[in-house]
């Protein structure tokens, strides 16, 4: 999907080896526990940070590859670049396995999610401390000296604060119909998916660069990237391909506060439909597969589908003017940006 996959790739075979030392050197050296550690820690690696799209430490790099051109490949700067980046696939893991257990999912990346293998189960939510916890550790090893490495772990703090209030809304908005607003909708997005998921990568590739202003002006286009993002997501999860997707939608049983339901629900307003809204609260947020299927109709019935593909190409258009409009100084950030909206426009996955 970017230009610097492959560089995340080699980053996060190193990050592992990293993740996998700083943990087990909180044990004695020549005990057992030593060895199961670094195991458990290397299983945890590979099930739940590899094999993702990568799509936050690319945006990272490519960022940071626009702002300073001069970084070349095969130097230790960009491969300490590359690291750092990585360290923002631990941080999705963190989120994703603490998610999946939340939503009562079933399968991320095509497999069961991590809570739900053999022999994980709750361990599964110290797994997500874990990676958290040692996420300060690998910045510091991969940027030993860099003039913003204070800068770089407070800005994971932040990101993680922000990003843990949107949970807060996400899970406190279950079933509440009459609160989902546009404005709930929008203050719950930017807060549990667009901060951590799109400025986050751009605040790390400017901080690294050492381009201390205009954090504000980058912060606001990537609200609008990361509201794109949580929309399709949300339509993902309804219309999508679980094949494709990797995951098997859960909104409409969690009865979630999503871009589908808020729009459903203005438009059954708009159009005083009071016994279809009244039918749609009463089938909204079960498992049951008849009343699933009953709101996957309603839905339909209100040109969801259609009404979304439409939102998409014309939100993504102003989103690509607000990214022309980024300040000269940061200029190069705008090929990146442009293309970051591009390549999500109809994704399917
Ligand atoms: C996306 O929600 C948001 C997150 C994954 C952030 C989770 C934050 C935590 C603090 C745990 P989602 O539930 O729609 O994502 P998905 O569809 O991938 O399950
Ligand atoms: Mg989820
Ligand atoms: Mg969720
Ligand atoms: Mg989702």
């Amino acid at each position: 999907m970017f230009a610097s996959r492959k560089l995340v790739e080699s980053a996060l075979a190193e990050v592992k080896k990293k993740f996998v030392k700083v943990v087990a050197a909180k044990l004695p050296y020549d005990g057992p526990e030593y060895d199961l550690v670094q195991y458990r820690c290397r299983n945890l690696f590979d099930n739940t940070v590899i094999g993702g799209k990568y799509s936050r430490a690319s945006l990272c790099v490519d960022a940071t590859r626009a702002l300073q051109p001069h970084l070349r490949d095969e130097t230790q700067e960009l491969k300490a670049v590359c690291e750092a980046a990585a360290t923002l696939e631990i941080i999705q893991s963190f989120y994703l396995i603490a998610d999946d257990i939340m939503d009562a999912s079933e399968t991320r990346r095509g497999k069961p999610c991590w809570y739900r293998r053999e022999g994980v189960g709750m361990s599964a939510i110290n797994d997500a401390f874990i990676m958290d916890s040692f996420v300060e550790d690998i910045l510091r090893l991969s940027l030993p000296g860099h003039v913003n490495l204070d800068r770089l772990c407070e800005a994971y703090r932040r990101s993680k604060q922000k990003t843990l209030i949107g949970q807060v809304l996400d899970t406190s908005s279950v079933h509440q119909t009459s609160s989902f607003t546009w404005d709930r909708y929008e203050l719950m997005v930017e807060n549990k998916t667009s901060h951590y998921t799109v400025y986050h990568p751009l605040q790390m590739a400017l901080l690294m660069s050492d381009v201390l202003a205009y954090h504000g002006a980058v912060k606001k286009v990537a609200y609008q990237i990361g509201f794109l993002f949580q929309s399709q997501d949300d339509f993902l999860d309804v219309y999508g391909d679980p094949i494709v997707t990797g995951k098997i939608g859960t909104d409409i049983q969690d009865g979630k506060c999503t871009w589908l339901a808020v729009r459903a629900l203005q438009k059954m307003q708009n159009t005083q439909s009071p016994a279809l809204y009244e039918e749609f609260k009463s089938v909204f947020g079960s498992t049951e597969p008849e009343k699933v299927d009953r709101v996957k109709e309603i839905y339909e019935q209100l040109e969801l589908s259609h009404e979304f593909r439409r939102f998409e190409q014309h939100f993504s258009e102003e989103i690509k003017k607000s990214v022309s409009e980024i300040p000269d100084v940061i200029a190069p950030l705008r090929t990146v940006l442009d293309g970051f909206v591009t390549k999500l426009v109809k994704r399917n996955a």
